[in-house]
């Protein structure tokens, strides 16, 4: 398991994949990977390339790394992943002596905050993920719910997602339905509007 292997090497007694939070971000570490997998494996972001171009060029250095082939390579997807979110985990992972410099995923605009760290905002909502993690915890929301949240610019955690968007998307049916009349009417008119013509 790979955090009994990391517990060994970092020299931390017991590490619980589900508290732990080795970068001191006030969100468990399994939340922080979860919401990294799910932006590099669903489109529900537009920086989702950046994101994996990140954590495609820490994985390529893991490989080279020269710890690789000793205990790296069965972990590399994870490691990857936790030096892509913050400087704060890279820091935590500096007493695995890795040789490369990795690169954690940024905003375009120049911000000391990383994207997916807890001082991030990933749906740049003007709430950081933290505060939506917290705000999930003190509502009562799960892992989940915190996934939808933290990545929706209308949701902050101090409702259920669920509830919040069966507004926005009533009004997006009102939408389409709306489109959908006008298509209907274009059609209907324009066989009327080219006899005009003729
Ligand atoms: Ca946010
Ligand atoms: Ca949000």
């Amino acid at each position: 398991m790979f955090y009994t292997e990391l517990s060994n090497r970092l020299g931390i007694p017991t590490i619980n994949w589900d508290t732990s939070d080795l970068d001191g971000s006030g969100i468990p570490d399994s939340w922080e990977v979860a919401l990294l997998k799910k932006v590099l494996c669903q489109s529900v972001v537009y920086w989702r390339l950046d994101a994996t171009c990140v954590y495609l060029e820490n994985l390529s250095k893991i490989r080279t790394e020269p710890q690789y082939e000793l205990w790296l390579q069965p972990y590399e997807h994870v490691i990857a992943g936790l030096l892509s979110i913050s400087s704060e985990f890279q820091s935590a992972f500096s007493v695995l002596n890795l040789v490369n410099e990795y690169q954690t995923i940024k905003n375009n605009e120049k911000t000391v905050d990383e994207t997916l760290s807890g001082r991030g905002d990933a749906d740049r909502d003007g709430y950081s993920n933290r505060t939506e993690y917290n705000n999930c915890i003190n509502f009562g929301l799960g892992q989940n719910d915190f996934l939808i949240v933290v990545l929706h610019p209308d949701l902050d955690g101090t409702e259920a997602p669920q509830d919040a968007l069966t507004i926005s998307q009533g009004m997006q049916i009102l939408f389409y339905s709306l489109l959908i009349m006008i298509l209907g009417l274009v059609l209907l008119l324009s066989p009327r509007l080219s006899l005009h013509r003729k």
